[in-house]
């Protein structure tokens, strides 16, 4: 259950955190689709408790109150049409699947259901002291037993190997695939066991024959949060899904805010801590990390944050890239501005998948998709450039001007730079490069550019 299920010629995934279902089918058809996008993660499509008393903060879609499909995000009518829109346009939908525990605030949810924690009791499942782990916090990440059948942050802990708690998580899953889902982003996956969710992912039915070829498994990656340090670890999840590496997102943050050279990237990949390319999903900051206190880069600090996704994008180690877009926030738990008008000036929207930067990293990935890396060039110091194959050319600098005559393995032309400009009407509103007869271009790229990036594929070609 690894298999992306993307379209071909497609190969990114962007999490397109609290948008509703209405914007993200627009989006889907108007900018992602075109753009080459390969697939959207969804927050969490299920009722969950409304905490009123804090202001409706980001994270009450994490506290489960049935698996009915009524949000703020939209219900079942609204998440069922983009699902199906969003298909139609190119674009797989993963969802966000939270099944670890249920709510641990009581009171009524976003569908209109009640529960009462205290008596763990979910009727809109329903769900009864019976289908839980007896209580118990989190509170030693060295105790397997611990993390896995305690309460993550006082959430009510489903116990997993019973036949009826995976009979109603199947159920959920299947809801959703019947709908056109390509896959799931498996929440706190670290803190269920691994035989139970190999159980439970082999029982969901295949795709939907009306999006998927026949027999299609969905993708499963799970959030397994392993920095080296704990007991539990990534590959006990990899023989059924991929996980989520959050290795990836630490280790690049680390070379673009300079605390560790750029030359030294000649050797990305597991040598860094990484697991296989083929059973991650990387990315550089998530929902939670792009809280914590700037341990990752965001959007915050716009241009080595950008340096990084379009490392991301141009490197062929991972095989499935994950993109961040949210929105502004000073105050952690802040949920989500209003959202008529998303992305326009002042919405509150940061729409970082639209940053020209970005979005057109994700069409060279797709440009040099199944080409391996070649004539890697660096200054010895903070400046590196790299080919993918005859399809692309990509080159960063974090310090000094990059101003050389470079090999490359692309067709002699005049290419666009897709960092700085677009191709309109036949000619390039950025920096053009010509690549001669020999393969060689004039690489100009100045530490006073706004991006510290150029990037030029056979797609952008003059
Ligand atoms: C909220 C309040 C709490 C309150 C709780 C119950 O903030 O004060 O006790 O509700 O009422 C999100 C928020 C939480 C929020 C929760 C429920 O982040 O603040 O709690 O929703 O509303 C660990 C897990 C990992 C988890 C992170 C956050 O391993 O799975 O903690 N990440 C996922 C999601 C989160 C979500 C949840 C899980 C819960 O992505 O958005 O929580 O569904 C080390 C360990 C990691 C550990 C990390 C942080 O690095 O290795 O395993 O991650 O520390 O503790
Ligand atoms: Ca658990």
């Amino acid at each position: 259950q690894k298999n992306s299920n993307f379209q071909p010629g497609r190969n990114s995934i962007v999490q397109m955190f609290e948008w509703n279902w209405g914007n993200l089918a627009k989006e889907c058809e108007t900018f992602l689709g075109p753009k080459g996008f390969a697939g959207i993660q969804i927050s969490p499509p299920n009722e969950n408790v409304v905490v009123g008393d804090e202001g409706r903060p980001w994270w009450e879609r994490y506290q489960p109150l049935s698996y009915q499909l009524t949000t703020r995000s939209g219900d079942e009518g609204a998440l069922a049409d983009m699902i199906k829109r969003c298909n139609n346009a190119g674009v797989r939908v993963y969802a966000d699947v939270v099944f670890n525990h249920m709510a641990a605030k009581g009171g009524s949810g976003t569908g209109g259901n009640n529960c009462d924690p205290s008596k763990k009791s979910y009727p809109a499942v329903p769900y009864g002291p019976d289908d839980f782990h007896p209580d118990c916090m989190i509170n030693n990440y060295q105790d397997v037993n611990n993390v896995r059948n305690c309460q993550l942050v006082g959430l009510p802990d489903l116990d997993q190997s019973k036949q009826y708690v995976r009979d109603k998580i199947v159920g959920y899953l299947n809801h959703l695939v019947d709908l056109g889902i390509a896959g799931f982003r498996v929440d706190a996956a670290k803190h269920m066991w691994p035989a139970d969710l190999s159980a439970i992912y082999g029982s969901v039915k295949n795709l939907n024959s009306a999006y998927f070829p026949g027999g299609s498994r969905p993708l499963f990656y799970q959030e397994v949060i392993d920095y080296g340090t704990e007991p539990i670890k990534k590959g006990e999840y990899t023989g059924f899904g991929r996980v989520l590496d959050f290795v990836h997102g630490g280790q690049l943050t680390n070379v673009f805010r300079g605390q560790n050279q750029l030359k030294n990237l000649q050797s990305w990949g597991t040598s860094w801590g990484l697991a296989s390319g083929s059973d991650t999903v990387v990315f550089i900051d998530n929902h939670d990390t792009q809280r914590d206190n700037g341990r990752v880069l965001t959007y915050k600090e716009a241009k080595q944050y950008k340096m990084a996704n379009a490392f991301m994008l141009a490197h062929p180690y991972a095989e499935i890239p994950k993109l961040f877009s949210g929105y502004y926030f000073n105050d952690n738990k802040q949920g989500p501005p209003g959202q008529d008008n998303i992305c326009a000036e002042g919405s509150g929207w940061v729409c970082e998948h639209r940053w020209r930067q970005i979005a057109n990293m994700v069409g060279f990935r797709n440009a040099v998709s199944g080409t391996d890396m070649t004539n890697w060039w660096t200054d010895g110091y903070q400046q590196i450039a790299f080919g993918r194959g005859n399809k692309g050319f990509v080159a960063f600098s974090l310090s000094g001007d990059i101003k050389a005559d470079l090999q490359t393995s692309l067709p002699p032309g005049t290419y666009c730079d897709v960092i700085t400009g677009d191709i309109s009407n036949n000619s390039c509103t950025g920096k053009t490069v010509t690549v001669r007869g020999d393969g060689k271009a004039t690489i100009h790229l100045s530490s006073g550019e706004p991006d510290g990036i150029l990037a030029i594929h056979v797609s952008a070609k003059l």
